[in-house]
């Protein structure tokens, strides 16, 4: 067992028993020419988390954790799209629609990829979501039970979107959460700061939020 420095309190984080899950790292909301970009916003504000999240990802990579990538997305043939979805925003370039990364937010485009920078390594699971939370409609719950996992360090994109969603289910589903604060970012910055507040209120209604080098500092000694 190791200490997190985290908020509300410290958190006692066991790495055999914890995954880090890496939500939503996609070209299509971390480039221009994405469904981010395509909705109006600058993409620069969410690049920043790239950087303290590839340092995590590979020190957890050495360290042996459990790692986890999710994307957002949808079946070529939208099948499994809800027309509120598409519809929401009433976007003249939405879900679906030809952009400059293939079609948005579609299994198999380049858009819908994850950044090269974090691109998964062969036996990394990576979950395919059509919704918001990672669990809603996916295997993710019976990939973590089946690996023995309770402890989800939380890093991705959007805060208020896709990671305060997971991580509102994984607490419902009974995993303790840590948000790694420089490791998750939204285009908007009063809701990248309500979105970590939230998780934290309450004496950790939702969670634990700790910085990138708090939780590498707790993560085991690489391998020589
Ligand atoms: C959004 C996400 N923001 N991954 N998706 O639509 O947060």
């Amino acid at each position: 067992m190791a200490i997190i420095e985290a908020e509300p309190y410290p958190f006692e984080f066991d790495p055999a028993r914890a995954s880090l899950l890496i939500i939503d790292m996609q070209r299509d909301f971390l480039e221009p020419g994405g469904f981010g970009a395509a909705l109006g916003n600058d993409v620069l504000l969410l690049r920043r988390t790239i950087a303290p999240t590839r340092r995590l990802l590979e020190k957890a990579r050495a360290a042996g954790l459990c790692i986890i990538h999710t994307r957002e997305g949808h079946r070529p043939d939208l099948a499994d799209l809800p027309p509120a979805k598409k519809a929401r925003g009433k976007l003249p370039t939405g879900i679906g629609d030809p952009g400059p990364m293939g079609r948005i937010l579609v299994r198999g485009e380049p858009g819908h990829d994850i950044i090269p920078e974090l691109r998964p390594l062969p036996g990394e699971p990576v979950v395919d979501k059509p919704g918001k939370g990672a669990f809603h409609a996916t295997d993710l719950d019976a990939m973590l039970k089946n690996r023995g996992i309770t402890q989800l360090i939380v890093c991705g994109v959007t805060t208020e979107v896709c990671v305060n969603t997971t991580v509102r289910e994984a607490n419902d589903r009974g995993y303790d959460c840590v948000v790694v604060a420089d490791c998750v970012g939204s285009y908007f910055p009063e809701f990248q700061e309500m979105g970590l507040r939230m998780i934290k209120a309450q004496g950790g209604i939702f969670g634990w939020v700790a910085s990138s080098e708090d939780v590498m500092t707790a993560l085991p000694a690489m391998a020589p």
